[in-house]
């Protein structure tokens, strides 16, 4: 009968069974269900062995295969209460006043999110965060969070890795039940590189917090506050926490700055807090801001406001924990590192260092050396499978205060650079990065503003082109989609608006808009859009989280579920074979459930036959398994 059930089921008839439909189907029969969903995987192993996986063609790979990374063990029972503990019990103000009294400097890990995305190109796979959480929860619950969400992360994680962003949420909120979770949002950007129709920011804020985030730390990448107002006050009508976050740019103390000055940054924390935020971030994400000013910056921001203050930096420059060690002077409540096999230059500062530089001190962070060191090896296992995503800078850089490009883009833009063909001109892109920055009339650069940055300045270096070059209003060129989007006022306004004669000239004289660009966007209907979506799905019924994560980028969704058809809860193969597929008579196992564990051996390849497919022998928890898969070879 479970046959039929299933073959008659409209989704399964389309092939479009998800994890999640199976996982909530219970009508189906476990049996079948393993088997079908374990010959996708299958196929994905064969495919992978044959072929290669298109990410890591033509990259570097690891001299033999790496051992898999073994999680440390408990050091107590159970995890002690942290911080969500704190929420759940008191709320968000409580949370806030709370952070205040603490004479520590709170840490926040940034390995899960930001330190992957500014390492290895946001290529971090679920399945490795996920072996780890266990061990934060008992072994270092006195962190103050877990960035681990948002940010890039959720494209690539649909894009690149073959996951489902919600469902990495979900477990890593259940298995750290007593640390608070953080996501990045990029305010009405949500995370995504456009601004979206207020209805959706709230949509995916609620959706977000449903499934996990407790602490958003809430940017705009034009530090326009009316533009984050929308998603700040999505957050704080969930009860999670806000954090109203100020993005740090260009050098305070420079006698000749007049933008970006203390004022400017003391202004935008009253409007912050003004605007509801819990916890005012300061964001410095190119890792520009040097310890003298950090310290003229802090003070003046801790007698600005009432609010506690997190700082979050970047290590490109090797300088950030000085910075990081002025700004606990200046009595900063919380600063972000990464674990140290995943800190330094682009990444965070390195947390066992920060924690080491303050022991015996005022603000000793009170974190177990011993623990932060066994979580530091594991991370140094895993990321040694990702040698394929690794930018080869070998040295901090003091050029970043040249360009002030963000570390999480860092990676990105020498990817795009690299496709490009323009690799050995990296030092001329980073000089056009800077360039292009004065043409637009020195803005804040974090996505999405940094990533028009980025066009132009690859456009300048692929086609020769000067600042006076652009800016000449004699000479004609086209330039990038993101530039115009950006100077109609698509991504709303920078401090002192957009410089008038380029403007004219990208927009050949179009009028841009000076409003909050959510201001004209009409909502979406989003039961319409579910509707549609599950009719693209032929008939599958859509959750909140897909719905979400449809709405976000409609293409790389649809994109990511006609692969996951195909290829089945890929999620759950250890790393190497996820990229390099098998060898010959290896043996792993991939839980594609909780407790449902698939044991997978690797026999032979066989030969590729006339209509050019390969056979590949596998036994499957003991049955010998042929597939076929076509070799593109
Ligand atoms: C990805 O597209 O990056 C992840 C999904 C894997 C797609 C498989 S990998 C082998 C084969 N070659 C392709 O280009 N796509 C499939
Ligand atoms: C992001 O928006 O992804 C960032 O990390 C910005 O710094
Ligand atoms: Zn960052």
């Amino acid at each position: 009968a479970f046959v039929e059930n299933l073959l008659k089921h409209p989704v399964f008839l389309d092939d479009q069974a998800t994890t999640k439909f199976i996982d909530t189907t219970p009508e189906l029969f476990e049996f079948t269900k393993r088997r079908d969903r374990a010959t996708k995987i299958l196929v994905y192993l064969a495919d992978i062995t044959v072929n290669g996986h298109p990410e890591t063609a033509g990259r570097p790979r690891p001299a033999a295969q790496p051992r898999p990374p073994q999680p440390p063990a408990p050091l107590v029972d159970a995890p002690p209460a942290g911080t969500k503990t704190l929420l759940d019990a008191q709320g968000a103000t409580a949370l806030a006043a709370w952070m205040k009294d603490q004479k520590r400097l709170l840490i926040t890990d940034t390995t899960m999110r930001d330190a992957h995305q500014s390492l290895l190109a946001t290529r971090m796979r679920s399945i490795d965060m996920i072996r780890v959480a266990p061990s934060y929860a008992t072994n270092l619950s006195g962190l103050f969070s877990m960035e681990c969400w948002g940010g890039a992360t959720f494209d690539v994680a649909y894009r690149f890795l073959q996951e489902c962003p919600w469902q990495r949420l979900r477990d890593l909120r259940a298995a750290m039940p007593n640390l608070l979770t953080q996501m990045l949002l990029r305010a009405s950007n949500g995370v995504g590189y456009t601004n979206y129709p207020d209805n959706v920011v709230q949509s995916f804020v609620a959706r977000a917090a449903e499934t996990g985030v407790d602490v958003f730390r809430v940017f705009d990448s034009l530090n326009w506050v009316e533009n984050m107002r929308p998603a700040m006050d999505a957050v704080i009508e969930t009860g999670k926490i806000c954090e109203g976050t100020i993005c740090y740019t260009g050098d305070l103390l420079d006698p000749a700055q007049s933008k970006y000055t203390v004022n400017y940054y003391v202004k935008m924390a009253r409007e912050l807090e003004a605007s509801g935020a819990h916890i005012l971030g300061v964001k410095d994400m190119a890792g520009v801001l040097k310890a003298p000013a950090a310290k003229v910056l802090f003070s003046a921001l801790k007698d600005a406001v009432d609010l506690p203050i997190h700082f979050h930096t970047h290590d490109t420059s090797g300088a950030a924990i000085s910075t990081i060690l002025a700004a606990a002077d200046a009595g900063v409540d919380a600063v972000d590192a990464a674990m140290d096999a995943l800190s330094g230059n682009t990444s965070q500062p390195t947390l066992g260092s920060v924690v080491e530089a303050l022991r015996h001190t005022e603000r000793d962070t009170g974190l177990d050396m011993g623990a932060i060191r066994d979580i530091s090896d594991y991370w140094e296992q895993v990321r040694a499978h990702y040698l394929a995503f690794e930018t080869g800078q070998q040295a901090p850089s003091s050029e970043v205060y040249l360009h002030e490009m963000p570390g999480g883009q860092f990676t990105n833009l020498k990817a795009q650079a690299r496709a490009l063909g323009l690799e050995e001109r990296w030092p001329e892109v980073a000089r056009a990065y800077a360039e292009a920055n004065q043409i637009f009339g020195d803005i804040v650069k974090v996505t999405p503003s940094s990533k028009v940055v980025g066009d132009m300045a690859l456009m300048m270096v692929t086609q020769g082109l000067s600042r006076k070059d652009v800016e000449d209003p004699a000479r004609e060129m086209s330039f990038p989609d993101s530039v115009v989007d950006m100077l109609k006022g698509n991504l709303g306004q920078p401090e002192g608006g957009w410089p008038q004669a380029i403007t004219a000239k990208v927009l050949k004289g179009e009028t841009p808009s000076t409003e909050r660009p959510g201001k004209h966007l009409p909502p979406l209907d989003l039961e319409a859009e579910r509707a549609s979506l599950s009719q693209q799905l032929d008939g599958a019924e859509i959750d909140d989280e897909d719905l979400n994560g449809y709405l976000m980028y409609p293409k790389v969704f649809l994109d990511y579920m006609e692969r996951h058809g195909n290829y089945g809860p890929v999620r759950s193969l250890p790393t190497w074979n996820f990229f390099y597929g098998m060898e010959p008579t290896e043996q792993i196992s991939a839980e594609i459930d909780p407790g449902k564990t698939l044991e997978i051996q690797m026999v032979a390849i066989g030969d590729t036959m006339d209509d050019g497919e390969a056979k590949v022998f596998f036994e499957l928890n003991g049955q010998p398994r042929t597939i076929r898969v076509p070799n593109r070879k």
